[in-house]
């Protein structure tokens, strides 16, 4: 099994940031395990911990997410949530994931490959730390 993982260092803080894109993330997501995501896959993994039933998730509930499946990023849960609330109204629904998968699928094919996961992480890892 080959792990990836993505590296960044923060800048000002010494702090190695990990995200497991590859047989983490990916590896949770991928439910029919083709090496690809698709927006149904990723909507599942999502809404998994929509908790109230409200097709959404809430900043609790993201955060509950983040908790299980990124811990690395526990601390910036906040942060991510907001970069992801495309319209801002407080709730991840599914116009923001539609938005986020189509920013990740940068050939769009409708198919999120590891290159493309890859990309995508290290943009929003970028954009974490362009705040502080
Ligand atoms: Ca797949
Ligand atoms: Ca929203
Ligand atoms: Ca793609």
């Amino acid at each position: 099994m080959v792990l990836l993982w993505l590296y960044l260092l923060v800048s000002g803080l010494s702090v190695v940031h990990t995200w497991p894109v590859d047989d983490g993330m990916m590896g949770q997501m991928d439910e029919d395990r083709d090496g690809r995501l698709n927006y149904e896959e990723l909507m599942s993994y999502v809404m998994a911990y929509d908790q109230d039933g409200s097709s959404g998730l809430s900043q609790d509930e993201y955060q509950s997410m983040t908790r299980a499946r990124a811990p690395s990023l526990l601390g910036y849960s906040g942060l991510l949530f907001n970069l992801f609330d495309a319209n801002r109204d407080e709730i991840l629904d599914q116009v923001d994931m539609l938005g986020l998968f189509n920013t990740m699928d940068s050939d769009s094919d409708s198919l999120v490959n590891r290159i493309e996961m890859i990309r995508f992480a290290s943009d929003v890892l970028r954009k974490l730390t362009s705040h502080r």
